[in-house]
């Protein structure tokens, strides 16, 4: 790859790019680790997203959903949920061989706006998951990711009852700039969830300055 998520390293360590994308690269193995958020409200797909994905087992802070918890979360639309990610999703998979993409799946739940900061830190881009039976609740996430400079892209989880909608009605609904890439997709389909992911990639490398020669 030729953009500036390639550039060579210092031996010895990892270090961040100097061309403010956040990706890191890790020297002696070629290899460039780039922090990527998978994004989206109370149980639109992230956790399941990431373990269709990852290459190593993910780490899930799942709880068991309690009967206090009933009242924190909203369940309408999202029923034989029994779980709720209380921190974050991490999974890792890699792509070409030397670009290793870290996924942090991010709690949609408005309670954890105050970690956001801490989430994005590093974060070259964000895969906004959405669910056309709730459209607006992918808005806030968008508001935050937005307000923190992340490039992304938005995947909208094709639930079996949720509406088709064209992907021009989507865009419009969700108010997408042309540039953001909107991808349809089963977050539990590998192969449809690793193409959502490399819109995202693609997104964000689009938007990345060339390295000097
Ligand atoms: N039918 C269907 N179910 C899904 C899909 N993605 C997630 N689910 C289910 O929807 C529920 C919520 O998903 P989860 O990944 O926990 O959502 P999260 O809160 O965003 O992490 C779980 O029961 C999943 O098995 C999908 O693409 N199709
Ligand atoms: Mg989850």
């Amino acid at each position: 790859m030729d953009s500036a998520l390639s550039s060579p390293s210092a031996a010895g360590s990892t270090h961040s790019a100097a061309d403010g994308t956040g990706a890191m690269y890790l020297s002696g193995t070629d290899q460039t680790l780039v922090k990527l958020l998978v994004a989206g409200p109370f149980g639109v797909g992230k956790t399941t997203f990431i373990r269709a994905l990852s290459e190593t087992p993910p780490l899930h802070t799942e709880e068991v959903m309690t009967q206090t918890g009933a009242f924190v979360d909203d369940l309408a639309g999202v029923r034989e949920k029994t779980t709720t990610t209380v921190a974050i999703d991490f999974g890792r998979i890699t792509l070409a061989g030397d670009l290793v993409l870290y996924l942090f799946g991010t709690p949609g739940q408005k309670r954890f706006r105050p970690l956001w900061q801490d989430i994005a830190r590093g974060a070259v881009g964000a895969l906004v998951l959405a669910d056309t039976r709730r459209l607006a609740d992918s808005f806030e996430v968008m508001d935050i990711i937005e307000e923190a400079g992340l490039r992304y892209a938005v995947a909208v989880n094709t639930f079996p009852d949720a509406p088709d909608h064209s992907v021009e009605t989507l865009r419009d609904h969700l108010d997408l700039h042309e540039d953001t890439p909107l991808v349809l997709c089963d977050a539990r389909d590998r192969d449809q969830s690793l193409d959502a992911l490399i819109a995202l990639v693609g997104h964000v490398l689009d938007h990345t300055p060339m390295e000097n020669p």
